[in-house]
């Protein structure tokens, strides 16, 4: 063992309190633990009283609302800010250009190779956003429309979700690791006009192709009607006549100018479509409106960030993702912030990249998510020290829990043991942090996602629905709405109640396992339900297995998450062939291959176990509990495996699952 993880060790087994810094307190938002007792217990006695002051202060309004909350949790339906009005971009760029932030940088945009670095002050990302959002006017987007927005990570992609909130269309972005087959499904699904894409993504220093997938995925997109082309890598394209066209070329026609008329758009107008993995198939398309989630970004990017107009805000997420959403766009630009954004990965060209960049851009907060601290933790401390770290004020992690020998690492080597870790635990349906310490107040324990905000109704129930006693795991439930709470499921009401508000009548179930602790500190399990987290990415198992059995030598398949040191969880698949199918090497990388054509590489199966058959209840449900167990090489204590329909089944995999080592 090294020195540094006997460091780790023995921290841990103290179980120490790490007390919230001194230094930086009396400049913070919020500066003790009665300020937030005193929020929380306001926020709970008189919620429309709390929320109408955050929203007031926070957010710019064209009309204010006449009532701030309608809600009916057994439809379920929920309105925050009923009436009002306002448009997101004059939030997160016109109101800046009055004050003193005109000349203020925005975005600061790195690129994958070194110097490659653009930085929009917020009048010239006033004015791109502006002239885009005519150039989609011209391509006759109109409000309400849906746009699908499949980019790497380029300021054009910020510059896109801007424009569309210009013009009250809806932005639907799919994360540019995603296949054409997951692409064209989610542009069915929401029916978009327009697609925004690029000629292929920076990588590892490679240049892989994009607008390839694009065009296969818009084969069978008959609503598309219209294509935009970022020009990035290089990479030649297939321009379809009369539907594709270059961002470049449609951004320097005369007729595009730089002011665009914000349309005023009513609190509760859809503002976006991001679709996420649940148990069941088909990815899930979130809805979020406007007024809720902005003052929800807004609110939780100042409490829990303590976001200032001096800080140099940089959350490595991507745009495709929520977290990228809230925190590297509409919150951070919605309150003046400088957002650092980057293409590239913690791994290329060497493994020190984040710590490069936080000494070339000075940056003061750092969000990212556990997957990348344990990934950067196996390179080894050395990396970290190459830079000067001193600008950094608060780290933040996200995504999957963070296990304590990870907050250890990032505490010693990058907080030098003094700056707070904000864990922050919430969801693409939540719209914005739910649970984290306040970074000046909160008393930290590693691995504690610890208290909930303002406004955060959280409790554990046991599956009976009572309140579960102090660490006692249970059920994570969600009492009260919220305004960035989600507003449906695009397309299925049904959905958004049998998801969401089945389990316990009107209570929000987010579908993780959590406990609390005796100083009521949330302690987050996992998903309770089929969901795979891969270095923090949500995917449905269901999803993953209808893939595999896509394949026309599949008969059965069922994916399971394995333990993985890195990613935290990685998917495992068993797989019954046909009959007339033969087990092989050559099979099973194209199973593997399969699977990344379908949905992306990051759903490929790390292992995928050949099993003659599957252990199957009686009336035929797959016993997941136990396909995980065998995953893990936790053989110990199957628990009941009566209700099997045959038991030997397990004995089998058991065998085939050791031999695999
Ligand atoms: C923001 C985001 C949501 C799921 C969520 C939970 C897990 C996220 C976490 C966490 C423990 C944290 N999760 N943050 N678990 N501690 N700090 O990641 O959204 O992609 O929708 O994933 O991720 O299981 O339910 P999303």
């Amino acid at each position: 063992m090294s020195g540094m993880e006997d460091k780790i060790t023995s921290l841990l087994a103290e179980g120490k309190v790490y007390p919230p810094p001194e230094q930086g307190r009396d400049q913070a938002w919020v500066k003790s633990m009665d300020e937030y007792k005193e929020a929380y217990a306001h926020s709970m006695n008189d919620p429309e009283g709390y929320w109408a002051q955050r929203a007031e202060e926070l957010v710019t309004w064209d009309k204010k609302w006449d009532r701030v909350l309608e809600c009916d949790l057994s439809i379920p339906e929920v309105k925050w800010f009923v009436g009002g009005k306002l448009n997101l971009s004059v939030n997160c760029l016109d109101r800046h250009l009055i004050n003193d932030r005109r000349n203020k940088a925005a975005i600061i945009w790195q690129g994958e190779p070194e110097d490659d670095v653009r930085v929009y002050t917020y009048q010239m990302l006033h004015d791109e956003v502006c002239r885009f959002a005519n150039v989609l006017k011209k391509k006759g987007v109109k409000r309400g429309d849906r746009v699908a927005i499949y980019l790497p990570m380029v300021p054009e992609m910020a510059i896109a979700l801007l424009a569309c909130t210009r013009l009250g269309a809806v932005h639907s972005v799919v994360f540019a690791g995603f296949s054409a087959a997951a692409l064209q499904s989610r542009i069915e699904d929401c029916h978009a006009k327009v697609l925004i894409t690029a000629d292929g993504v920076l990588r590892g220093g490679k240049a892989i192709p994009l607008k390839a997938s694009a065009d296969e995925a818009l084969l069978s997109c008959p609503s598309v009607e219209c294509c935009v082309v970022v020009r990035r890598a290089a990479i030649d394209v297939e321009m379809k006549e009369g539907r594709d066209c270059w961002w470049h070329r449609e951004m320097s026609a005369k007729d595009i100018s730089s002011f665009c008329e914000p349309e005023s758009m009513d609190a509760e107008d859809m503002l976006f479509i991001l679709y996420t993995s649940g148990s069941t198939g088909k990815p899930k398309g979130v809805v979020h409106t406007t007024g809720g989630y902005l003052t929800y970004a807004l609110h939780t990017a100042k409490w829990v960030f303590d976001l200032k107009d001096n800080d140099i805000h940089w959350c490595t997420a991507d745009l495709g993702w929520i977290t990228g959403h809230s925190y590297i766009l509409y919150g951070p630009l919605g309150l003046g912030a400088t957002t650092l954004m980057f293409e590239g990965v913690p791994s290329y060209p060497s493994p020190d990249r984040f710590w490069k960049i936080v000494e070339k851009f000075k940056v003061s907060i750092f969000y990212t998510a556990p997957t990348a601290i344990r990934a950067l933790m196996r390179e080894g401390v050395e990396h970290t020290r190459k830079w000067d770290l001193s600008s950094l004020r608060l780290l933040g992690s996200v995504g999957e829990p963070i296990n304590p020998e990870a907050w250890m690492w990032y505490y010693l080597h990058i907080g030098k043991e003094k700056l707070p870790i904000v864990d922050t635990w919430w969801q693409t349906e939540t719209g914005g942090i739910m649970i984290a310490p306040l970074p000046y107040v909160t008393p930290l324990k590693p691995g504690a996602a610890t208290l909930p905000l303002p406004g955060v109704d959280a409790a554990i129930f046991t599956e009976e629905g009572k309140e579960a006693s102090p660490n006692e795991g249970g059920h994570l439930v969600i009492r009260k709405p919220w305004p960035g709470m989600l507003r449906g499921v695009f397309g299925s009401p049904e959905r958004y109640k049998k998801a969401y508000f089945d389990r316990y009548p009107n209570i929000y179930d987010p579908e993780d396992g959590a406990r609390r602790d005796e100083d009521g500190y949330f302690w987050m399990m996992g998903r309770l339900d089929d969901v795979i987290n891969v270095s923090g990415h949500r995917l449905g198992t269901a999803e993953i297995e209808s893939a595999l059995v896509a394949h026309e030598a599949v008969a059965e398949a069922a994916a399971v998450g394995m333990p993985h040191p890195v990613k935290g969880q990685a998917v495992f698949a068993f797989v019954t062939l046909m009959s007339w199918a033969e087990e092989s090497d050559e099979l099973l990388a194209e199973l593997r291959q399969h699977v990344r054509k379908e949905i992306g590489p990051i759903a490929t199966p790390d292992v995928i176990l050949w099993a003659p058959s599957l252990p199957k209840t009686r009336s035929g449900k797959i016993m997941r509990r136990i396909l995980r167990k065998i995953a893990a090489s936790d053989f110990a204590d199957f628990g009941d495996t009566s209700t099997l329909a045959d038991p030997s089944v397990v004995d089998e995999l058991v065998d085939t699952r050791k031999k695999l080592g």
